[in-house]
């Protein structure tokens, strides 16, 4: 009888390989911006979608008033000059000033105090209860990632690192501290509306909540060379139970795995404190 040991052996591999795929982000359908599945997206969201509506409102304004002039007047109509009155002018000029000011000064101000209260406010989440510290390593071409062991320091003997491979749990601020050791890179999350540069001798953060469990894609937003492309990874939001589950398994193996000689290995850096 044929041993049944081949088969489990090319089962394992099929069932590796569905996990593998399994784990590549879904792609974007339809049109517009790619799904949000933050906590603060939507004031990303709402900017922009502010932005098109108003430059949609005046090419269609401006529009109605070249085709009404042309439909009314036609061909045999003799070209009029008008320079208008001072009082047409300063009528007209106020006006737009006055839409033009309170637009600007409404989306300043808004940009303010969402960059303040949220996206660059990285005391605030982290010290919200449960709050992840992550650090990312930008280099040509790959994210190398470390988590801090249980008792929060990084570079010690159960430190996780993982490679293009973010995971956190859903429900909770997630903090990344960002560093290069070679270029530019720019870490970009797109489902999460964030996006930071990783520079060579600088720290950066970087801060989002995800909403909802699934695999979304990280990228890079700069060009850092020939093979800036595969810089793509995978940041996995997991329901809180799954991710304390996988940093477990994930620690114990980083435990049995420390070696304390290999320092190339301890690229981890003491948390800054913003
Ligand atoms: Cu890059």
């Amino acid at each position: 009888m044929r041993s049944p040991r081949p088969l489990a052996a090319a089962a394992a591999a099929a069932a590796a390989l569905a996990t593998r795929a399994a784990a590549a982000p879904a792609p974007e359908r339809g049109y517009g911006l790619p799904r949000d599945v933050s906590l603060d997206g939507a004031r990303v969201d709402e900017l922009l979608h502010f932005t098109l509506l108003a430059t949609v409102t005046i090419f269609v304004v401006v529009l109605g008033a070249m085709a009404f002039s042309f439909l009314r007047h036609g061909r045999a109509h003799p070209a009029r000059y008008t320079h208008g009155s001072r009082r047409s002018v300063g009528v007209l000029v106020a006006t737009v000033a006055v839409i033009a000011f309170g637009v600007d000064v409404t989306m300043f101000v808004r940009t303010l105090l969402d960059l303040n209260g949220h996206f660059w406010n990285f005391a605030r989440a982290e010290e919200q209860p449960g709050a992840v510290r992550i650090e990312v390593n930008a280099h040509q071409w790959a994210w190398a990632v470390r988590y801090p062991s249980a008792q929060g320091e990084f570079n010690s003997a159960d430190d996780v690192v993982t490679l293009n491979d973010v995971r956190v749990p859903a429900g909770v601020p997630v903090v990344i501290q960002l560093a290069s050791t070679d270029v530019i890179h720019s870490f970009y999350l797109p489902n999460f509306r964030v996006k930071r540069d990783a520079v060579p001798g600088m720290i950066n953060s970087i801060t989002f909540q995800g909403r909802e469990p699934g695999e979304y894609e990280i990228a890079c937003a700069q060009h850092c060379g020939p093979n800036h492309y595969k810089m793509r990874g995978i940041l996995t939001v997991l329901a809180p139970e799954d991710y304390r589950r996988w940093l477990e398994t994930a620690r114990a193996d980083a435990r049995r795995g420390y070696d304390a000689t290999d320092s190339e290995a301890h690229w981890g850096w003491a948390w800054r404190k913003e």
